[in-house]
């Protein structure tokens, strides 16, 4: 029973010892770190950007090479909540990234998730719209009437 106590309290202050460490580590490697990590410095679709007709790929530069290892990247569209995982070519410090045939129009983002060369993992999106000119310049021509009838349809979803 004693050796078991102790064995515990033993277990929680070697736990304590670990969190101390951990909590001095990362405030010493942050500052270094966080210059080190790679970042997004340009994408195609821009972030932010709205887009009239449906991307078949997506650019996405970094300030430095991306390893494939460790990278992934997925794709939300408005109707497909779960996250689609996206085919990369990886070509230096830009990637490519092969949008899916259908996507939604709507707010699309692009997640990524990418190792710095410390091994440190980054996440980050870029989110564009996508708005299809077909359809508005469709719902445009037709008559006022129909136009209203349009923006009813829309108000369901
Ligand atoms: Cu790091």
């Amino acid at each position: 029973m004693r050796f078991a106590q102790q064995r515990i309290r033993s277990a929680s202050s070697g736990r304590r010892l670990l969190i101390i460490a951990a909590t001095i580590c990362a405030a010493v490697i942050a500052p270094a770190g966080a210059a080190a990590h790679s970042s997004l410095t340009a994408s195609n679709p821009a972030n932010g950007a709205t887009v009239t007709s449906r991307p078949s790929q997506a650019t996405l530069t970094f300030n430095e090479p991306i390893i494939a290892k460790g990278s992934a990247f997925t794709l939300i569209d408005r109707t497909k909540q779960a996250p689609r995982p996206l085919t990369a070519k990886y070509r230096g410090a830009k990637v490519t990234l092969t949008l899916p045939a259908q996507i939604a129009t709507g707010p699309v983002t692009i997640n990524y998730r990418i190792v710095s060369a410390d091994g440190h993992p980054v996440t980050g999106k870029v989110a564009f719209t996508y708005k299809d000119a077909g359809a508005g310049a469709g719902a445009d021509a037709g008559a006022g009437p129909g136009a209203g009838a349009g923006g009813g349809g829309d108000a369901s979803y």
